[in-house]
């Protein structure tokens, strides 16, 4: 029960989780070091209890495979692992987000929609139609975390953990479980891939990737504490090379190109989170996947 006692819980499940990821990944695959691999694999904090952690492959069909582990003992435990396809893909994005203090953890588990599944049917007809069990197996351990920045569900699919609960290690190892029920979720639906060839849909999910990749390069929660670990400027590059690798060669548009309502009157980006604000206090997705929060935003 000791605050403590679960935030280590907490480190060595996320480690747990990159170790058997990676395993799993390589049974099914051929990983290449990932050119942003040699830069970051050494970073430095300010302090030095913290130590940071950094993997990043390619692989066939995969772009950009990463991963990223903070840990200052006794206090945080962070964990950003995500995976990326080529854009003759348009597999979802693998996202395993949490931040763990002795109070809390914050979760953000989900194979990001690569596109807005209320707009294209027929891509969540081929992803997530099949995916609902998934949820309906977590939705009771680990519960919706309650309001949330509005602008973020447009990234979401309807089987996204979004959680928050007390590190026990009972809660922690209900996390692992669910990270590698996903991330396998993933790797299959990698496999089963095939290539697109014609040039105007590989375009449209190069843009869509980058669109993601922009929007958590300029507003991810984890950028503030980021930048007091390891400074200002490493964060950037740590954002714009490691973690969202791609936002500047993907794509040309700019982050007001893809948010014009983050636009303030002398033409800079507004450096709220949100614009909208916080809403979605239940999970606004049915057991079918239907989107049911519509009316709540604002
Ligand atoms: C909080 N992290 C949050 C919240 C979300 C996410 C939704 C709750 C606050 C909010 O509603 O904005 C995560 N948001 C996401 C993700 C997407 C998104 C994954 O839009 C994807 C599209 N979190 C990290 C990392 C750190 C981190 C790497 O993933 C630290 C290095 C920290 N997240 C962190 C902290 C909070 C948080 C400190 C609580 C403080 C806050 O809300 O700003």
């Amino acid at each position: 029960m000791s605050g403590g006692g679960g935030v280590l819980g907490a480190g060595s499940s996320y480690h747990r989780f990159v170790h058997s990821a990676m395993e799993q990944t390589r049974l099914r695959t051929a990983l290449a070091p990932h050119p942003s691999q040699e830069k970051f694999k050494c970073i430095k904090a300010n302090d030095d209890s913290t130590v940071f952690g950094a993997l990043s492959f390619s692989a066939p069909k995969v772009r950009l495979l990463r991963s990223l582990t903070i840990e200052k003992e006794n206090s945080v435990q962070v964990l950003d692992f995500a995976a990326f396809s080529e854009p003759e893909y348009d597999l979802p994005i693998f996202c395993a987000n949490a931040f763990t203090s002795p109070v809390q953890s914050i979760v953000v588990l989900d194979l990001n929609p690569l596109y807005d599944i209320t707009l294209y049917k027929d891509y969540k007809e081929k992803y997530f139609r099949n995916l609902m069990p998934l949820i309906q197996k977590y939705s009771e351990l680990l519960p919706w975390g309650g309001k949330i920045t509005s602008e973020s569900l447009r990234f979401f699919s309807p089987v996204v953990i979004w959680s928050i609960f007390e590190p026990t290690e009972q809660n922690h190892h209900v996390l692992y479980s669910a990270l590698m029920d996903y991330y396998k979720v993933w790797l299959e639906l990698a496999d089963q891939a095939i290539k697109e060839n014609d040039a105007s849909k590989i375009a449209h999910n190069r843009e869509a990737q980058h669109r993601y990749l922009t929007w958590r390069a300029e507003k991810d929660p984890g950028y503030p504490l980021l930048k007091k670990l390891i400074g200002e400027s490493h964060a950037k590059d740590l954002v714009t090379e490691f973690l969202f690798e791609g936002v500047n060669s993907l794509g040309s548009k700019s982050f007001l190109d893809y948010f014009p309502e983050y636009a303030r009157d002398d033409g800079t980006v507004n450096k709220k989170r949100s614009m909208i604000g916080k809403s979605f206090e239940t999970r606004p997705w049915d057991a079918d996947g239907e989107f049911i929060g519509g009316d709540d935003a604002g």
